[in-house]
Order: C-alpha cells, then sequence, then structure tokens
C-alpha cells in the first residue's frame, strides 16, 4: 500500500495506527494520504480536483472554488440518518433508530473495498480551541478530496490535532461516497451513492460511518455528526450540554459587553444574527460562531460557551451586502462555494446576492440556467465554506480555551403568527419549555417538503444523539446546578411574523439589534418587563424604534384562541415521548394552560 508518509511517522497513537489499519483492509483504497493540515497540502488537493474538472478556481476571489454535486446529494437526509444504541428507547421517537449489531453487519458489507481505485485520506481534526479542555478530537477517513478541503476550513485539521490527541483515544469517523473504480474506469465529477446511503451514529461506543452522500453534514463528520450527535450524549453524560446554537458577543456603547446563544432550526437565519451589523449606533456585535456551540458550567457557576468550529458551512441564498455585509466580506477570498451558480466571468451568483442574474449563467447543475425555466441558478441549499478568521466581526474570544460566559439564550422559530417578537421566560424551568416548544416552517437545508409548521425542539430534533425526553430532563438538570444569580435567561423571538398582506411586520437582519437591545436591557437590569400569562413582554417604549417607523403592537398581539391551540399541539407532542418527557415540564406546560385560561379574568 502506497502512504504519502509512514505511518508510524505520522503517529505514534497505537489505537490510531490500529483502526487506520483495519479501515485500509476493509475499504482497500489504491493508496492512504495521512493529512498534515498544511496550507501546501490544501493547494495540492485543490489542484489535483482543479485538474479533474471538479473545482473551478474563481477569477473574482482569490484562493476560491466552485464546485457543483450530484443532483441527488445536495442536503442532509434524515430519512438515512441513524442512531444505533442498544435499546431503540434511547434513541427516541425523534431518531431513526437501528441495532446497532445489524447495522454493523449492514455498513461491514458496504464499506467492503468501497474505496477501490481511490485514496483513502486520514484527517485528525480537532473541535474546540487547541488549548482548550472542553475539546474532543476526532479522525475522520475518508475517500473524498472535497471533505479533506472542508474539513481543513471547518475543524483544527492535521497535525496539530495530533498534537492535542497524543496517546489519547479519539472518535472515530469512517466516511465513503460509495462509489468505487474499477481499473481503468473514468470518475465521475462528484462520487456518491444516493441509493445506499447511510449516515450511523453509535452512541455507546462513540463512533461514526456514513457512506453515499458527500454532501455537507453528511460527510463533513465533525458537524453535525460529532459537535452535535455524539456530543450530546456526552454532554449527558457529562453534564455539559452540545447545541445548535449561534454565539454572539454584544458590547453596549458605553462598553459593556455580553454573550448571547441563540438556537435556530436549521437555515432560519442563525448565520445572519451571529454577524449582525447593529442599526443603532454605538452597539457592536462580535462572532464567536454561527452554528454549534458547547456549554459547560464554570467554576463560578455560570454557563460558558465555546464554539467547537472553526469556519462557516453557509447557506448562500439569501445572503447580500443588505441581509449580512459581514459574510459577504468574509467570503471575498479562500472560500469554496458548492451548488450556487457560476457566472461566465468566473464568479459565483445565488438568488438573494443583490444583483441581477447575468447572462449566460452555469446553474448549479452545471449547465446553461435558462432564466425562463422558472428553476432557481443556485440551489436552496447551495453553501460557502469559509475560515471564521476572515469574518470581519470575528471574535478573539473564539479562540479563548474557557469560552464566553452566556447571558442569554434565545430560540428562534419561523411563526407568521402566535409567536411575539420576543419574550423572557419566568424561570430557568419556563424558558426550557420554550426550547422545548420551538415550531417552526421548514426550510431547504434538509430534505423533504419546505414551508411546512414542524417541531423542532431546541432546534436540536435532527442532531440530538439520544431520546429528546431524556434531553429536556438533562436541561432541567442543568438549571439546578447553574448558580442562580447567574444562570443565562432564557427568550423565545420570532423575526417572522406576517400581517394580513403576508407581509414581514419584522424588518429583521441589521434591526434585530433592537431587540437584543432590550434583552441586554434585562439581563442587567437597567429595564421592568410587563407580564402576561406566555412571560415577560416588553413594556411601551422600551424597544427602542428610533429611525425606524413600524407599528410594534402587531408583533405582540396574542389571541386566546390561538394559544388554547397552541398548548393543545405542544401537549400532542410532548406526549409523544411517553414516560421519557420530565414531569417538571409538562407541569410547565399545565400551568401556561391555566393562565391561559385565566387569561379573560387578568
Ligand atoms: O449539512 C448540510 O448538508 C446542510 S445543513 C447545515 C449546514 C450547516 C449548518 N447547519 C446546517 C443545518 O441543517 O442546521
Ligand atoms: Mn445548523
Amino acid at each position: 500500500m502506497e502512504f504519502n508518509v509512514p505511518l508510524a511517522q505520522w503517529t505514534k497513537n497505537r489505537l490510531l495506527i490500529q483502526w487506520i489499519e483495519e479501515q485500509i483492509a476493509l475499504c482497500q483504497p489504491s493508496s492512504v494520504h495521512l493529512c498534515d493540515g498544511s496550507a501546501e497540502e490544501y493547494d495540492r488537493i485543490a489542484h489535483q480536483m482543479t485538474a479533474a474538472g471538479v473545482l473551478v478556481p474563481l477569477k473574482k476571489r482569490p484562493a476560491s472554488y466552485w464546485c457543483h454535486t450530484n443532483p441527488d446529494d445536495v442536503a442532509r437526509v434524515e430519512e438515512s440518518t441513524f442512531i444505533c444504541s442498544k435499546h431503540a428507547e434511547d434513541a427516541g421517537p425523534q431518531n431513526h433508530w437501528r441495532d446497532p449489531a445489524e447495522m454493523k453487519k449492514k455498513l461491514l458489507s458496504l464499506f467492503a473495498r468501497c474505496m477501490r481505485g481511490r485514496t483513502m485520506y486520514v484527517i485528525p481534526y480537532c473541535m474546540g480551541p487547541l488549548a482548550s479542555s472542553y475539546s474532543r478530537v476526532g479522525v475522520e477517513i475518508t475517500d473524498s478530496p472535497y471533505v479533506v478541503l472542508n474539513m481543513k476550513i471547518m475543524t483544527r485539521m492535521g497535525q496539530v490535532a495530533l498534537d492535542h490527541l497524543g496517546d489519547q483515544p479519539f472518535i472515530p469517523g469512517l466516511h465513503s461516497v460509495g462509489h468505487p473504480l474499477s481499473k481503468g474506469e473514468k470518475d465521475t465529477l462528484w462520487p456518491c451513492n444516493p441509493k445506499e446511503r447511510v449516515i450511523a451514529h453509535f452512541p455507546e461506543e462513540k463512533s461514526i460511518y456514513s457512506f453515499g452522500s458527500g454532501y455537507g453534514g453528511n460527510a463533513l463528520l465533525g458537524k453535525k455528526c460529532l459537535a452535535l450527535r455524539i456530543a450530546s450524549v456526552l454532554g449527558k453524560n457529562e453534564g455539559w450540554l452540545a447545541e445548535h446554537m449561534m454565539i454572539l458577543g454584544l458590547t453596549h456603547p458605553a462598553g459593556q459587553k455580553i454573550y448571547i446563544a441563540a438556537a435556530f432550526p436549521s437555515a432560519c437565519g442563525k448565520t445572519n444574527l451571529a454577524m449582525l451589523t447593529p442599526t443603532l449606533p454605538g452597539w457592536k456585535v462580535e462572532c464567536v460562531g454561527d452554528d454549534i456551540a458547547w456549554m459547560h458550567i464554570g467554576d463560578d457557576g455560570r454557563l460558558y460557551a465555546i464554539n467547537p468550529e472553526a469556519g462557516f458551512f453557509g447557506v448562500a441564498p439569501g445572503t447580500s451586502m443588505k441581509t449580512n455585509p459581514n459574510a459577504m466580506r468574509t467570503i471575498e477570498h479562500d472560500t469554496l462555494f458548492t451548488n450556487t451558480a457560476l457566472t461566465p466571468d468566473k464568479d459565483v451568483w445565488w438568488e438573494g446576492i443583490g444583483s441581477p442574474p447575468p447572462a449566460h449563467l452555469t446553474s448549479w447543475l452545471g449547465v446553461m440556467w435558462d432564466p425562463a425555466s422558472r428553476k432557481p441558478a443556485a440551489h436552496p441549499n447551495s453553501r460557502f465554506t469559509v475560515s471564521a478568521k476572515q469574518c470581519p466581526i470575528a471574535s478573539p474570544a473564539m479562540e479563548d480555551p474557557c469560552g464566553v460566559p452566556i447571558a442569554a439564550i434565545l430560540f428562534g422559530g419561523r411563526r407568521n403568527r402566535v409567536m411575539p417578537l420576543v419574550l423572557e421566560s419566568f424561570s430557568w424551568n419556563h424558558g426550557v419549555m420554550l426550547g422545548a416548544s420551538l415550531t417552526s416552517e421548514t426550510t431547504a437545508a434538509a430534505k423533504g417538503k419546505t414551508g411546512e409548521l414542524r417541531h423542532d425542539p431546541f432546534a436540536m430534533l435532527p442532531f440530538c444523539g439520544y431520546n429528546m425526553g431524556d434531553y429536556f430532563s438533562h436541561w432541567l438538570a442543568m438549571g439546578r446546578r447553574l448558580q442562580k444569580a447567574h444562570a443565562p435567561r432564557i427568550y423565545s423571538v420570532n423575526w417572522f411574523r406576517t400581517g394580513d398582506d403576508g407581509k414581514f411586520l419584522w424588518p429583521g437582519f441589521g434591526d434585530n439589534v433592537r431587540v437584543l437591545k432590550w434583552i441586554f436591557e434585562r439581563v442587567t437590569d437597567r429595564c421592568e418587563a410587563g407580564l402576561s400569562p406566555i412571560g415577560h413582554l416588553p413594556m411601551m417604549g422600551s424597544i427602542d424604534l428610533s429611525n425606524l417607523n413600524i407599528p410594534i403592537e402587531p408583533l405582540f398581539e396574542l389571541h386566546q384562541k390561538e394559544w388554547m391551540n397552541e398548548v393543545q399541539e405542544l401537549q400532542r407532542f410532548f406526549e409523544s415521548f411517553g414516560s421519557r418527557f420530565p414531569k417538571a415540564l409538562m407541569d410547565e406546560l399545565h400551568q401556561l394552560e391555566q393562565r391561559i385560561n385565566r387569561w379573560q379574568d387578568d
């Protein structure tokens, strides 16, 4: 077997050596590349992929590339994603469960000889700052050079991760596009195997197997698979939280800074919030992370968050100088674009970029785009992969090994009615209920219908690696351990309420700082809030509307009937977790129900 460096020279970690040798024997690649994570390695692989026609170098953005995927490999695939715990109840009703022994048998047959004719890449990667004791090391074995490039951007990858690992155990992840090449067979531009797609997690042995897809969260195993599904199990066992949350720093014009974590279902504007450009003078936002937060209780009893990732895998459509100027500046160079459209002068374009489509666009399908087709030129889930360091408002705290202290946690869904612009919970447990109640219209980030209302508690439904009933209990237990005076306050936000004409009532984007300002004032005890049956609401005049000419009342309109329906629906959903659903949370729901029933008397 041909190696780029001798295995024993690359690592002394015996567990790692043994695991790699076993995977070579199973997958039978034609060569093995042990990644060092250097810039030279990245450039060499990018050049090879360019020569093969997979990557197209962009003329307007230095060191940037465009590629497009197989049309059947464009998003996460929840129907092919499995949690293989010993007992089905431990995976919970929200996950697809498979018996671990049966799944292993199936995987062994899928992976047998699956890398024939291909190079096997071994990618050690660290999730979290290298100096942090909260960080975890994973090793991904893959036959996709696209995955290597993305992992280099999204994680601390290569020699640095090996150094952090030493001789300790690691989280193994085996990935293959599932398309071996026979002798002389010409490769396709985007090899994959959609019919045999499986993304399997083994929470008890903490391992990941992914077969058949080369795209995003299915293939970049550090992200959704390790940092959420496996880490959520580690967090439950070890007393911390692995969450689908962005993290931002918010600085008051007078200089005081707080940190906020926020969970939104996939592609609901989380990246835009994480990189917000405030419309209120003097306020500053810094981005710590746009997708995932690992939160531990510090010695002082406060909740501290690190971002386990090093890059952004952001949704391109809708990103513009108006909606997210910081993202637009971030992606000016050293960026990979997947499934956007390509302009004739070799730049990228997507719907909502803020300029009309130029003539002669190549669509995400790699063919000339026909504007009359009424089909989008860029796939709705097309992405940019870029280092977080390139973000003009990247927080220096991104590298803080201790993380940042979280003062407020936000849960936001896409709701055209019912949920007010902002709402503060009465208590930690009430806040956990707000998180468990999160419901949103579906988006293009996952395969399936868009625009349907679905429950997505804590925005974790596709990402919790164990029974969500137990997950809610874990959140309640974390609340008991947090020092009451320092526990973050919990909020629900909704940027997406619409009026009778179907138009959004709230301008969103940079104006969301007006809501963040109110939250800042609440957590720093600068303002009173009003009482309502559903939680604390801003008092009249306490949301700063300066230079904004909109009526605020419709954003806070509450209707008893709608809320009675909401409670009934939540009760049905909560009951779906059976005996695993914590009684304390059902009590919270019943208290809410009583307050709503008494509403007219209030
Ligand atoms: O992983 C994908 O294929 C797209 S989904 C995604 C990507 C980056 C960040 N978040 C998500 C998500 O679905 O939440
Ligand atoms: Mn996400």
